[in-house]
């Protein structure tokens, strides 16, 4: 099993490719396209577009190498069964989770806004995981699926970077994973949210993980396929 090295700060990391995956958070038209839930909070979803390449180049890389890929979506039940009244209630009363909206229910799973964008589209075998809250842990069975799976390390993008992403991050910290964000494969409504909180994540030699970008992983994952 080659160990191969990620350029990252705070510094770099050593990691296995059959034991890494690939973890792309809530690339959904909701978020990403106008109609949705991300522009009913007050958001300019076109902030989000700079994630989408960087995205798209992780994807390939980690498909090319066989690595664990795991597609986050946050929603909800059609009857909101799983949506805490707190969460609900936040936002414009009259455009709030459940109501109808251009594309469907506003994050609701199975309307056309709960959707991976098309430029991201799962392939079959890779894990589209539904999930409720912000943390891709939590009310989930991510943690069973990385443990059949033999992996250790989370390389981790997607949206937005200082909530669903970052969640998930602490989440998987905490649960004793190695978690990396791709900066450039992460994006905010708020680029100064974005800044800092990657800079949260490796601050104090880092602290909940580690920060690195689309072309330092896709650099380290041909020189896998090189040695192999
Ligand atoms: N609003 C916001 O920045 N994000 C979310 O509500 N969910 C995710 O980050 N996916």
């Amino acid at each position: 099993m080659t160990e191969i090295q990620l350029r990252a700060l705070p510094e770099p990391l050593d990691f296995s490719t059959v034991s890494t995956a690939l973890v792309i958070i809530d690339m959904q038209r909701d978020f990403l396209e106008p109609g949705g839930f991300g522009e009913t909070l007050g958001n300019d979803v076109s902030l989000l577009q700079a994630a989408v390449g960087p995205c798209q180049q992780a994807l390939a890389a980690a498909r090319a190498t066989g690595l664990m890929v795991i597609h986050t979506r946050e929603g909800h039940r059609p009857d909101l069964s799983d949506a805490p009244p707190a969460k609900i209630a936040r936002g414009a009363p009259s455009r709030r989770i459940g109501d109808p909206g251009p594309m469907g229910r506003i994050l609701v799973r199975g309307e056309p806004g709960h959707g991976i964008i098309d430029a991201l589209a799962p392939l079959p075998g890779e894990v589209v995981l539904d999930k409720p809250g912000k943390g891709a842990f939590h009310a989930t069975d991510l943690e069973q699926i990385l443990r059949n799976g033999g992996i250790d390390t989370l390389i981790i993008c997607g949206v937005t970077t200082e909530v669903c992403v970052h969640t998930t991050i602490r989440e998987g910290n905490d649960r004793g994973y190695r978690c990396v964000a791709l900066a450039d494969a992460c994006a905010s409504y708020f680029p100064e949210f974005h800044r800092i909180g990657l800079e949260m994540i490796a601050a104090q030699g880092g602290i909940f993980g580690w920060v690195s970008d689309a072309s330092a992983f896709c650099d380290a994952l041909h020189s896998a396929a090189r040695a192999a």
